[in-house]
């Protein structure tokens, strides 16, 4: 192999760095919201702080009781952590780090440490304008959100009909179906669907009713769940049978992938709300069997262990129904996005999506999009440079092509 020449490898690096800079991102799985959804689209410095990150990491420092944080104001809760994370410690968690980056980016003074200087600067924006300085910042052109008809609030603008920003695509969430049934009987019954608790004939055709009326009044381009690793499949539980004679079968009839993002130990410590789910390994062998039993259903999954990536992306190789996805919150760090982003490159090529940003606050999308297109770069180039040292020269066109490949249109492709 040819020892290349240092100014042929800087200007791979370049080509690439420009390249990914510069690609407009599908953001294929967010929980932000167009100003139609109201309070549901948090922005600004205050939540930018109280993001559930950060709330569990101050609360390592704090002894304050769990109750009494949550009983404070917003304002409150992020005058203790912007204190107690930035100002008696130094900012160096990826979160903190984030927080810096979407403040200096927004083109203000992070060395000033001037908290109210950052929320005079929010209280003067109109938040239309500010989602598309947040899109343009980051650099996306559409995202997808997170859409929970089981949540009133989400459900009341859906069902009044408004017309929503294009740039906003949806994802129907049924965690509510999948992983509390008992509890979600009554809700459906109320809401006309004829279901009962043991899940027979005339239940299974209702929820699959359901589906489809909220996949086609949502426009959902997949639908999604988050499960635990304890995650069975086959097995005899609600959510076994209602993926297998509910989810699936609609998935199939209306084209549209079932997203699984599995792993999550939900309130390992429930003090923490939010902040308190945890990590687990979970079952490989759940993937394959979903992949290869349903041929006909395409998945899209990310999983949240570090201890099941490898594994997943060795099943990638030999399902072409199932799409990998993302760095999922506590991969959403530049070490462990560089390691899972190499390993993916060198497993599957370009067939995947890297990254997804799972930005809870409008404005993070413009921190984490900057940090995880720096490090996909850095892999990326390091791949066209080992190329480059067998002979094969991609050009600037192919470059492009590949990285508007990983940055959202493998997933248009693999949706539609
Ligand atoms: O990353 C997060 O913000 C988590 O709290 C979850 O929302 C997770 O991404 C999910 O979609 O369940
Ligand atoms: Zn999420």
């Amino acid at each position: 192999m040819a020892q290349l020449p240092q100014a042929q490898i800087d200007t791979i690096r370049e080509t690439v760095s420009r390249a990914v800079a510069e690609v407009k991102i599908t953001d294929i799985h967010t929980h932000i919201y167009p100003p139609v959804f109201g309070e549901l689209l948090l922005w600004g410095v205050d939540e930018l702080l109280t993001y559930h990150y950060l709330v569990a990491e101050t609360m390592r420092y704090v002894d304050i009781p769990y109750d009494r944080f949550w009983a404070i104001s917003k304002r409150s809760q992020a005058d203790l952590i912007w204190k107690t994370l930035f100002l008696e410690h130094s900012p160096i968690s990826e979160s903190c780090r984030g927080v810096l980056t979407t403040l200096d980016r927004l083109g203000l003074d992070v060395s000033t440490r001037n908290l109210e200087e950052y929320r005079r600067f929010f209280a003067a924006q109109k938040v239309e304008d500010y989602v598309d300085r947040a899109f343009e910042l980051a650099g996306i052109e559409s995202v997808v959100m997170t859409n929970d008809p089981f949540d009133d609030l989400e459900r009341r603008t859906w069902l009044a009909n408004k017309p929503i920003d294009s740039r906003f695509h949806a994802a129907l969430r049924i965690d509510g179906l999948l992983n509390s049934w008992d509890a979600t009987v009554p809700r459906l019954r109320e809401w006309g669907y004829s279901v009962s608790p043991d899940i027979g004939a005339e239940t299974v055709a209702e929820v699959r009713r359901f589906l489809r009326d909220w996949i086609e009044l949502m426009e959902a381009l997949y639908m999604a769940v988050s499960l635990p690793p304890t995650f069975a499949f086959p097995e005899s539980s609600p959510r076994a049978k209602l993926i297998s004679e509910c989810v699936l079968p609609v998935a199939v009839e209306t084209g549209r992938p079932f997203a699984m993002m599995i792993g999550v130990k939900k309130l390992t410590n429930p003090g923490l709300r939010l902040a308190g789910d945890s990590v687990g390994k979970s079952s490989i062998e759940v993937v394959e069997y979903l992949c290869s039993n349903y041929a006909d259903a395409r998945f899209l999954v990310t999983m949240l262990a570090r201890e099941n990536q490898h594994e997943l992306c060795v099943t990638a190789r030999k399902f072409r129904n199932l799409h990998v996805f993302g760095c999922w919150w506590f991969l959403n760090n530049p070490s462990i996005i560089d390691e899972m982003t190499r390993m993916r490159l060198e497993l599957l090529g370009l067939s995947v999506t890297p990254q997804h940003s799972d930005a809870r606050v409008l404005d993070q999308v413009i921190y984490k999009w900057a940090h995880s297109r720096a490090i996909i770069a850095e892999a990326l180039a390091g791949k066209y440079i080992d190329l480059a040292a067998s002979g094969w020269q991609a050009s600037e066109d192919e470059i492009r092509r590949d990285v508007a490949a990983l940055f959202g249109g493998n997933f248009w492709t693999f949706v539609r």
